[in-house]
C-alpha cells in the first residue's frame, strides 16, 4: 500500500521537552502547592517509563510510600498547575523542534502525504509546543490524538489505533515516530512500522522491532519511509 500518513509522538520526537520542559515544570508546581518532591534530572529518567503526568506523579507518591491523605485529590490540580508553568516555560524559551523534523514535515505536505499527533502529553502541551516552535503548525495535522482521549497511554496501542480510526487509515499506510520503548511497543502493537530517533533518555532503551533506529531525522526522507513500508 502507499504510504498515506506519518504519525508523530511528541515528547522526545518532535522536540526534547522532558528534562528542560516538563520537569522543570512539575518540580515548579510542587514548590508552589508545598511539596517538597523535587525530581532531579536521573530521577525524572527513570520517572517517564511511566507515560502521563498524573499517572507519574501518582505512581511517584505510591513509590516512595508519600500516599499522605489527601494526595490523590491534588493530583489533577497539581497536574493543571504543572502545564500551565510548562506553557509559561516555552513562552520565556521556546524549546526547538529536533534536526530534520521541520524538513520532514514539509516534505510530506508537499508531496500530499498526511500529518497526525499521537501522544499522551496533554492536548494543551501539544498546542503549546507548536505555537512556539512551528507557528501555524497545529494546521499541518489532520489529526492531534492526545490525552485522555484514551483510557489506556502508551504503550497501550489505543491512541495510535484511535488516530488511524479517525484518519480511516490502516497501519499498512502509515509510519509512526517515537523516542522511547513505551511508544515503540505502542506503536508495533498497532501494526505500525516505526521509526526510532532516540535521546539524551532513551538512547539506552530496548528498541528491537523498530523499522529504523536514527540519530536524527535528517536522515529519514519520504524516499526511506516508502521502503520501509514495502520492506518485510
Ligand atoms: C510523554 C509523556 C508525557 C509528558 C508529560 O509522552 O509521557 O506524560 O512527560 O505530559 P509522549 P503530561 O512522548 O507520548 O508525547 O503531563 O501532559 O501527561
Ligand atoms: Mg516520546
Amino acid at each position: 500500500m502507499p504510504l498515506r500518513a506519518l504519525l508523530f509522538d511528541v515528547d522526545g520526537t518532535l522536540a526534547d521537552t522532558e528534562r528542560d520542559g516538563h520537569r522543570i515544570a512539575f518540580n515548579r508546581a510542587f514548590k508552589e502547592a508545598g511539596l517538597d518532591w523535587d525530581w532531579d534530572i536521573p530521577l525524572y529518567g527513570e520517572l517517564l517509563r511511566v507515560t502521563g503526568g498524573k499517572e507519574r506523579m501518582a505512581h511517584y507518591a505510591v513509590s516512595r510510600r508519600l500516599s499522605a491523605v489527601g494526595l490523590e485529590e491534588m493530583i489533577p490540580g497539581l497536574h493543571l498547575s504543572k502545564n500551565r508553568h510548562y506553557e509559561r516555560l516555552l513562552a520565556e524559551n521556546a524549546v526547538p523542534l529536533r534536526p530534520g523534523v521541520r524538513r520532514l514535515l514539509e516534505e510530506a505536505r508537499a508531496a500530499g502525504v498526511r500529518l497526525a499527533i499521537a501522544t499522551t502529553t496533554s492536548p494543551e502541551n501539544v498546542t503549546a509546543l507548536l505555537n512556539h516552535a512551528l507557528p501555524d503548525g497545529e494546521h499541518w495535522f489532520d489529526v492531534i490524538g492526545a490525552g485522555d482521549v484514551v483510557a489506556a497511554k502508551k504503550p497501550a496501542p489505543d491512541i495510535y489505533f484511535w488516530v488511524m480510526d479517525r484518519m480511516g487509515l490502516e497501519p499498512e499506510e502509515c509510519v509512526a515516530f517515537e523516542d522511547s520503548e513505551n511508544g515503540l511497543r505502542s506503536a508495533m502493537t498497532a501494526g505500525l512500522k516505526t521509526v526510532i530517533t532516540p535521546n539524551g533518555y532513551t538512547h539506552a532503551h530496548d528498541f528491537t522491532g523498530a523499522a529504523l533506529v536514527v540519530e536524527d531525522m535528517t536522515q529519514v526522507s519520504l524516499a526511506v519511509l516508502e521502503r520501509l513500508l514495502r520492506s518485510r
